[in-house]
């Protein structure tokens, strides 16, 4: 810990001017109250800030201005005000205490990436996987977006801290927003309100994020469930001025600026410039019965089980270990002065995905869903609770689905929207890791990197060094994700980042190669795939706790005890070398599912070129050798590597 805290320096902001003399700022009513009028406001003496805010008053023309304080009383005001107004239910108190239900409008219901856009001043720097808009074009499409859009609104001033409060780690953002549902939302994710704004003082630095549903209202106007302007929506990243404005929708990564918009896109071009690494990986600690205990970050595609990996309950064969959770979505890692690489979970809550989530697949995130959460777009049961597909393996008789409409059994539709969502307290995860809020994070042993690939992907195997693992972990790809619209059946996806990342994805591939090469023993790196199908269709690997047993593995090698063959793609365990205590899956199974065939191998290291093609020069040289080593690997082995004595 000592190692990590002596370089924090590294996370502080660079200090700016501010034009104005600093001055308190306070509520600002310049008309009729909509809804309740709301009462103690956060404060802040903040010179920068306050301009900010005068300049999005003008701007957007709310009625009112809040500043929120963050706490329990101003988060009970607004969800009772969103109870009348309709956009909130309450939920039963008995079974569900201090939770709500929301259902957004119908086309309003996930990222929505082609819409999202990375303004850096050359197109080259926002790279070929990036939407690109020249920033001052994007300015006056937003100002004319922007101009009298909170009309009969007011506008809330959320500011947030990304890290515990007043940890050198942390980064402080400030969000603009007419929707009080992303108010609510912001309070269970990030650090919010009043402490924010202490820790911000009269001159801290800040990422300005500015978010509006995009729907005025004129005198009289009948103000709809769930506001929003789908057919305007605008997710702008400026990345050199390090700045957020989002526009027309109110759902998830759109309108919780601080999650995918800061913790990620721009997060990520303050790591490149840093020398850190923000990266969408949960964050687990893995302790075994003697009480050793390493921390590993790994990195799936959206919808691909990952907040079941981080809350993960190990399996029967496994008694006295246990998995602690530090993050389910986002790390941010940085090198200490010890040579390892420490992480932090920079939010405060989870915004899972509810479908598929129950106390078989996922008990843990079933005992945090217990109180104080908001969901939104799963079903509504007769008797106030909430459910969806998944939850129990019978659906009640009867629910209102997310859309609001009676649903049996028969409908033929899902109750819950495929991408309907909880958002509830980290601190209420039973498998909390005791460090989760330490400021100077948990030192990482091994990097994981899944997919969702159905054919020819091995369970597990590690990468030769951490140039492979980079290509590795470049290379991954995944079927099929409910959380990006308009997505095609199988796309690769980079490090899980390719929605994330602010900047030229080939730059982010230099930048991790330069990360390995600046410590001397850097964390291990591993692909795995739960999803490979056998030929009857099925999926050949349990998957859930069962992961446990890769984990270990995993583990294993990082502590120099476990054991692995050397296979075309990387090192690989025999049958052998996995703890199957608990679970009948015999070698003959193990080598069906580690299997490589070269035919299936060269075609994929043909997509590998097909992908990196796109970078041009940017690309590290690296891949290309890192491709032909694939190659080469590929010719000696057999036509199907199975592990087999005598095999490569
Ligand atoms: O659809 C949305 O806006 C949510 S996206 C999301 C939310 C939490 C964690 N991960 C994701 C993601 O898409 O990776
Ligand atoms: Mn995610």
């Amino acid at each position: 810990m000592r190692a990590a805290q002596l370089c924090l320096h590294w996370w502080l902001p660079p200090r700016r001017n501010y034009p104005l003399a600093a001055r308190p700022v306070a509520v600002h009513t310049n008309g009729p109250t909509q809804g309740s009028p709301l009462s103690m406001p956060g404060r802040t003496t903040h010179a920068r800030l306050a301009t900010f805010i005068e300049e999005m008053k003008a701007l957007c023309k709310p009625d009112n201005v809040h500043i929120c304080d963050g706490s329990q009383a101003e988060y009970d005001r607004l969800c009772n005000m969103m109870v009348e107004s309709g956009t909130l239910i309450r939920l039963n108190a008995t079974k569900r205490p201090g939770s709500f239900l929301a259902r957004s409008d119908v086309r309003d219901v996930a990222r929505v990436e082609d819409r999202t856009f990375i303004c850096s001043n050359n197109k080259g720097d926002a790279g070929p996987t990036n939407n690109w808009v020249e920033p001052t074009t994007m300015k006056a499409t937003l100002r004319k977006l922007f101009d009298g859009c909170m009309r009969g609104r007011t506008m809330y001033v959320v500011p947030f801290s990304m890290g515990p409060l007043g940890s050198p780690i942390a980064k402080l953002g400030v969000q603009i927003t007419d929707s009080p549902y992303a108010v609510v939302n912001m309070r269970i994710m990030t650090r919010m309100g009043q402490g924010a704004l202490d820790v911000l003082g009269d001159n801290g630095e800040f990422v300005p994020c500015v978010h509006s549903v995009g729907r005025p209202l004129a005198p009289g106007d009948q103000d709809p469930r769930w506001p929003c302007n789908p057919d305007s929506i605008h997710i702008a990243h400026f990345p050199e001025t390090r700045e957020i404005w989002s526009f027309g929708s109110g759902y998830g990564g759109n309108a919780l600026l601080g999650k995918k918009c800061l913790a990620l896109r721009i997060a990520s071009v303050m790591g490149r410039d840093q020398g850190w690494l923000a990266e969408h990986m949960l964050i687990v600690g893995v302790e075994n019965p003697s009480g050793d205990k390493a921390y590993v970050a790994a990195a799936f595609p959206s919808a691909c089980g990952k907040t079941n990996f981080a809350m993960m309950v190990p399996p029967p064969g496994f008694e006295g270990w246990k998995v602690w959770t530090v993050g389910d979505d986002i790390a941010w890692i940085k090198p200490g002065t010890d040579g390892k690489l420490y992480a932090i979970n920079p939010e405060a809550g989870f915004f899972g995905v509810a479908p598929g989530t129950g106390a078989k697949t996922n008990p843990n995130a079933i005992a945090t869903l217990h109180a104080n959460c908001i969901f939104t777009n799963v079903a509504l049961t007769d008797d106030g609770d909430v459910w969806w597909e998944g939850l129990t393996e019978t659906p009640p008789a009867h629910l209102i689905d997310w859309k609001g409409e009676d649903w049996t059994p028969s409908k033929g539709s899902p109750a819950a929207h495929p991408n309907a969502r909880f958002t509830a307290p980290v601190s209420q995860c039973p498998s909390v890791d005791p460090k989760w809020e330490d400021p100077a994070g948990v030192p990482i042993s091994a990097f994981i990197f899944g997919g969702r690939m159905s054919k020819d992907q091995p369970l597990v195997y590690q990468a030769f060094n951490w140039s492979h693992g980079v290509y590795l972990a470049a290379t991954m790809g995944s079927e099929a994700t409910a959380a990006a619209v308009g997505q095609a059946a199988m796309r690769r996806d980079p490090f899980a980042m390719l929605p994330f990342c602010g900047y030229n994805m080939a730059d982010y591939f230099n930048h991790w190669l330069n990360v390995g090469r600046k410590i001397p023993n850097p964390p291990r790196i591993f692909r795995v795939n739960w999803f490979r199908k056998g030929d009857d269709g099925k999926f050949m690997w349990p998957g859930y706790g069962e992961n446990m047993r890769v984990l270990a593995w995993v583990i294993d090698r990082v502590k120099g005890r476990g054991y692995a063959i050397e296979s075309p793609l990387g090192w690989m365990p025999r049958h052998e070398d996995i703890q199957w205590k608990g679970l009948d899956f015999d070698a003959e199974k193990f080598q069906e599912l580690m299997g490589v065939a070269k035919e299936s191998g060269n075609t994929e290291a043909h997509q590998h070129e097909e992908l990196f093609d796109r970078f041009f020069d940017r690309l590290p040289k690296e891949f290309v050798y890192e491709r032909e080593l694939l190659r080469s690997r590929l010719w000696r082995s057999p036509d199907r590597w199975d592990g087999l004595p005598g095999g490569l």
